[in-house]
């Protein structure tokens, strides 16, 4: 190798990964230009350049080259500074498969990330589509709310017994909301952070999301369910003057962009997109506008981006087949009322 040789490494300190190309260029006595990342702030331009696809560290850059992957990285160092320091692959091509088979073992199965949910689950989706943002790949397990609940889900969450539940390496995580932000915490190094990174927008994004569980969704639910039509055309205004409040507080947060995260989905976005699908089939159902464009324009078009983003495709279940099941619901519900 010449003198015009280039050698930079970008890495966190903190990161497993990272350590391992730092090890193998001290065993190779490789000179090399480290760079230390900041994930929790904004990633360098070279980061996001040379690794589009996961923007993660590390990234080896050789002669303005870059190799990702830290073990596809080690292999990369091994057989480039192949003349000096010791092999760090085994010689014979057995060992070196049973070499890769055990480490693919660790880096492939240390995670175990489970999910118990169900399809018409407003709150259920919204883990699904952090996980789908952080590239994390789960098992997920459908549970029968109407039947019987499942043994996980009873010993998981055994103080409400409700779905969601995420089980990471046998620990489970409770409350949407709540998973959404262990997934946000916990595979920080990939994909886009879910909460703002300011303190005060995080404040904010909690506040609204607590308006939207607490007040807003259980007046929705109430005034659906309630027989006094008095009751129920009271529980309406309030739901719309709600949405009143969310648009404008979409307008304040979004500051033009088309996501209350801004330009991607985040967590405020997750929080009240998820109920998005039950706004639409309840207008299919029952004539019932409460996205209406002449009253909330923002939050109708915002409604619509959200359903059309990639992340959200294929979480979301289709408006007609939330349509059926609110009709069987509701069917349900008078046949046990006509019983009483
Ligand atoms: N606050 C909870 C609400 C979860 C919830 O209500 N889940 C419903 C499904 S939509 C459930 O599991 N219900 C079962 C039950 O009530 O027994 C969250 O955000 O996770």
């Amino acid at each position: 190798m010449g003198e015009t040789e280039e050698v930079k490494l970008l890495g966190v300190w903190f990161s497993p990964y990272a350590i391992r190309p730092k090890i193998a260029l001290r065993l190779k006595s490789v000179d090399y230009d480290y760079f230390e990342e900041d994930l929790f702030g904004s990633k360098s331009e070279l980061l996001l350049k040379s690794n589009p696809v996961h923007k993660k560290v590390p990234v080896l850059i050789h002669n303005n080259k870059p190799i990702l992957e830290s073990l596809n990285i080690v292999e990369y160092i091994d057989e480039t500074w192949n003349a000096s320091g010791p092999f760090i692959l085994p010689s014979h091509p057995h060992d070196r498969a049973q070499a890769r088979f055990w480490s693919a073992f660790v880096d492939d199965k240390t995670e175990e990330v489970k999910l118990l949910g169900v399809w018409f689950s407003p709150y259920a989706i919204r883990p699904k589509i952090a996980l789908r943002l952080k590239s994390v790949d789960y098992d997920y397990f459908e549970e029968d709310l109407f039947g019987s609940k499942s043994e996980l889900l009873l010993k998981s969450n055994p103080v409400h017994k409700k779905v969601p539940v995420l089980i990471h390496n046998n620990k489970p995580i409770l409350e949407s909301l709540n998973i959404v932000e262990y997934i946000d915490e916990t595979w920080n190094a990939s994909g886009p952070f879910i909460l703002p990174s300011h303190p005060h927008d995080r404040a904010q994004a909690r506040f609204w999301s607590a308006f939207v569980d607490d007040k807003w969704f259980p007046a929705l639910k109430a005034a659906a369910i309630t027989k006094s039509e008095e009751a129920k055309e009271k529980g309406m205004k309030e739901v719309e003057g709600g949405l009143l409040q969310l648009e404008e507080a979409f307008v304040s947060i979004s500051k033009g962009n088309p996501f209350f995260g801004g330009e991607a989905i985040g967590f405020m976005d997750i929080c009240l997109g998820s109920f998005v699908g039950i706004l639409k089939a309840r207008e299919k159902l029952k004539g019932e506008k409460l996205l209406d464009e002449s009253k909330i324009p923002f939050l109708c078009k915002w409604a619509n981006e959200f359903l059309s983003d990639d992340t959200v495709k294929n979480v979301v279940p289709e408006i007609d087949k939330v349509v059926e099941f609110l009709g069987e619901l509701e069917a349900r519900a008078q046949s046990a009322v006509s019983k009483t």
